[in-house]
């Protein structure tokens, strides 16, 4: 059944007044992380933008039981959390990670792909705002080429790590990627997957207003951007089965993509982009989209 804005609950887990910037993608992904799935989850948070935007016990702006946990151990924790509650019978309670990409990407990656692999029954989200924010805009593996960061500052030379499609061939249940400038589709997703025993994973494109240069007001329409230039496809991959989502079901058709300049023109962190590193990254774009035909056929 598609989800609309007004079958969703009221109730916020993430109160106001917390530290998030204006615009934050996080915080927004959190509010709609507890619409999707209720107060019946304990989140596993590591290192990150999201830990501050938490805030100190007992002053935290999350209305959810949650724990703070050093970056490289995040899935790990999860784990264990969920063996527990298995061991106690408790049933219907969601064990959920929310970690940005440097914790998942880089630092988180083995515990990740351990506990993918163990088959745990947790959901894994990484919400990605192409770098190490919380710290002050350092890159991380999932920073796009060209991209502007404190550690780039002539542009990244590397593309983005390609996480989901890393965890798809661990062979889980339910992986798919979303994107905040598309919040229902996001929403099913999370719903989707927590319907699956074991290991769940989402990746959440996350455009931040004060590391990605663009006005606040623009964090969702940055996030269709990136969908509708085909910079970030939007799919689902169920029990195996690889489906396209939402306005990406029409893109595998180039001539339906808005050029790559749109997304790339209205975010400072690509100012100094020369038209080279423009074709280099249409070239990825154009792979990326020939890498799924070839999944899809
Ligand atoms: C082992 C370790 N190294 C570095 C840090 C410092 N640190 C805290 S948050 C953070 C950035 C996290 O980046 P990401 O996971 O992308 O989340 P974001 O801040 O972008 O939300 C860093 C480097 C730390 N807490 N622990
Ligand atoms: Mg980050």
């Amino acid at each position: 059944m598609t989800i609309t804005i007004k079958s969703l609950s009221r109730e916020e887990y993430l109160l106001p007044g917390n530290a998030s910037c204006p615009g934050c993608p996080a915080s927004l992904g959190l509010r709609l992380l507890g619409k999707a799935l209720g107060k019946n989850m304990i989140l596993v948070v590591p290192a990150s933008c999201t830990s501050i935007i938490q805030g100190p016990y007992p002053k935290t702006s999350i209305k959810l039981p949650l724990i703070n946990v050093i970056f490289a151990s995040s899935a790990a924790t999860a784990s264990g959390i969920a063996a527990a509650l298995e061991i106690l019978g408790k049933k219907g309670v969601h064990v959920v990670c929310w970690s940005g990409d440097g914790g998942t990407v880089d630092i988180g990656l083995q515990a990740l792909s351990g506990a993918a692999e163990r088959g745990d029954n947790i959901l894994y989200i990484c919400y990605d705002n192409e770098a190490y924010m919380n710290t002050g805009i350092q890159r991380s593996g999932s920073t796009p080429y060209g991209a502007w960061t404190t550690t780039t500052v002539l542009g990244k030379r590397r593309h983005k790590k390609n996480l989901p499609m890393m965890m798809v061939v661990h062979d889980v249940p339910y992986v798919a990627t979303a994107s905040i400038g598309y919040p229902l589709d996001f929403i099913e997703k999370i719903r989707k997957a927590a319907r699956y025993k074991g290991f769940k994973y989402i990746h959440l494109l996350a455009p931040c207003p004060v590391g990605w240069r663009f006005p606040p007001s623009k964090t969702i329409e940055i996030g269709r951007l990136a969908v509708l230039t085909g910079m970030w496809p939007l799919y689902e991959v169920e029990r195996g089965k690889f489906r396209l989502t939402g306005v990406s079901r029409s893109l595998l058709d180039k001539s339906k993509r808005s050029p790559i300049v749109e997304y790339i023109k209205i975010q400072g962190r690509f100012s100094h982009i020369s038209e080279e590193e423009i074709r280099i990254l249409e070239e990825y774009v154009d792979k990326l989209w020939e890498d799924i035909r070839k999944i899809i056929s």
